[in-house]
């Protein structure tokens, strides 16, 4: 009886205070719009809890946001964007940055005042207050392309081989936008322990609905700047 009462607490608590997300919203030196992600419990499938509420960009960073950072830091990439590839894939500044690599997205959020998502971070509010559900909008497949870009076209799903602009699909729970889908997205943390590779999730517009999964992992080399993988960012909550 004490096992069912903690997991009703557990899912009155997961709805009480998944109201909260969406709310609170703030806007940031980027214009990004962030909305809170309330901390409820570690429940992600990464060993590394979540100790507190944080905010979180409600779209990938576009190609216009970028460009603005780049205008206006004077930041220079080690290694050229090549942008007639880019808008290949990302036509227009409402598509998602991509062929970013994980040092030109950290020099991004470095310059918004935020910084990348941890692995947990990313996945807690990818989970939009839901407990162990597949997918960002629950277990049920049918209505996937009601919520992300994959690879393939049906529903919402009208982009086949490139991104779709950001915030085209559904969110999640919290107010998210292309938690799966679109691009992969880069997390602070490295993914091996010879730290030659960091996290990147959420899947792509490349890939096929497996790869959409909440808990899905891949990884890149920091110097990497691929046409499936942007980022977003995270503030920490004050
Ligand atoms: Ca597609």
């Amino acid at each position: 009886m004490m096992v069912r009462r903690s997991v009703i607490l557990l899912v009155v608590l997961v709805i009480l205070t998944g109201c909260k997300g969406g709310s609170g919203k703030i806007s940031s030196r980027d214009e990004v719009e962030m909305v809170r992600i309330p901390m409820i419990s570690g429940y992600t499938e990464v060993d590394d809890p979540i100790y507190q509420d944080f905010y979180m960009d409600v779209t990938e960073v576009t190609v216009g946001q970028f460009k603005k950072f780049l205008k206006s830091s004077g930041y220079k990439p080690e290694k050229p964007i090549d942008w007639a590839e880019l808008f290949k894939f990302s036509p227009t500044d409402k598509h998602p940055m991509i062929r970013v690599s994980w040092h030109h997205a950290t020099a991004y959020a470095k310059w918004a005042g935020k910084r990348l998502p941890t692995e947990a971070e990313w996945e807690f509010a990818a989970r939009g207050g839901l407990v162990n559900k597949t997918f960002p909008w629950g277990d049920d497949e049918s209505i996937a392309r009601e919520y992300a870009n994959f690879y393939g076209t049906g529903g919402k799903d009208q982009w086949d081989g490139t991104t779709a602009r950001v915030g085209s699909f559904l969110p999640n729970g919290y107010g998210l936008y292309d938690m799966s889908g679109n691009v992969w997205e880069w997390c602070q943390d490295w993914y091996d322990e010879g730290k030659e590779y960091r996290v990147c999730r959420g899947g792509s517009w490349s890939n096929s609905m497996l790869s959409q999964r909440v808990a899905y992992r891949v990884n890149d080399v920091p110097t990497a700047a691929n046409y499936y993988v942007g980022f977003r960012c995270v503030l920490e909550s004050k």
